[in-house]
């Protein structure tokens, strides 16, 4: 049997830069970065291991809330693209304090609005559940023009947990959830391993990073 040729748009290398729970521990801004967005528990940091083909790369939980700095990792891809990955704090957590969330808001505006090598922010949401009120500020405040000179950061919106919908059933979830916003849209999750080859190739693409080469080296 013929083995599957490698995607040398691979994460092969990932690591831990640093984390931030205010503004001024934000590590210099360098190279090209991907971040991704949503409420507490849609699978931010289980989709970012999953790319990184990590299982504790950055850390999951059954309990909301629990990510509560900024994370910075950095990954090499097989044909050599170096991409900062960054895992933001989630939003709509209940249980947390009024000024608890209001720090919250502040970092993660913070970051999205000042970052200069931000370029792309994966918005995640729950493919059974849709944009919510707090995405909608999310998606709006990335619409927002940033306070830095920078490109206009790209936003694609993500359903996640895409197993939990019956197979023959995921299309259908998906082209509804792309019908409620003109963004971009996709499904992933993190048993799904195509979906989420799928949807790193979108975000190198729209990241601007080496996408072409790539895929020249493949033919
Ligand atoms: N079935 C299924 N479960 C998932 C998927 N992605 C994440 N989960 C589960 O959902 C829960 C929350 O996942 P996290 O990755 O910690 O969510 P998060 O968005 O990082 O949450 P915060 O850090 O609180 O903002 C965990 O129990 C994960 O195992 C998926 O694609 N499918
Ligand atoms: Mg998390």
């Amino acid at each position: 049997m013929q083995k599957p040729a490698l995607d040398p748009l691979r994460i092969v290398e990932a690591e831990f830069v640093a984390g931030a729970t205010a503004l001024d521990q934000i590590p210099p801004p360098t190279g090209v970065e991907i971040a991704f967005a949503g409420r507490s528990n849609v699978g931010k940091s289980s989709l970012m291991n999953a790319l990184c083909s990590r299982r504790n790369l950055v850390k999951t939980s059954s309990t909301p809330g629990c990510t509560r700095q900024i994370s910075f990792f950095r990954t090499r891809s097989a044909d050599d693209a170096i991409i900062t990955l960054v895992d933001l704090p989630g939003y709509g957590y209940a249980k947390r304090s009024k000024a608890e969330r209001k720090a919250w808001a502040e970092l993660i505006e913070g970051y999205l609005l000042q970052r200069p090598t931000l370029a792309v922010v994966a918005a995640l949401v729950d493919a059974r559940r849709g944009i919510e009120t707090d995405d909608q500020q999310l998606l709006e405040m990335l619409a927002a023009p940033a306070a830095v000179s920078r490109l206009p950061v790209r936003p694609l919106l993500v359903g996640t947990k895409l197993d939990k919908i019956p197979a023959n059933q995921r299309k259908l979830a998906v082209e509804a959830l792309r019908k409620t916003s003109p963004i971009e849209t996709h499904g992933v999750s993190v048993e799904l391993a195509d979906t989420q080859s799928k949807l790193w190739r979108r975000l190198r693409a729209l990241a601007n990073v080496g996408i072409e080469a790539a895929a020249e080296a493949q033919q």
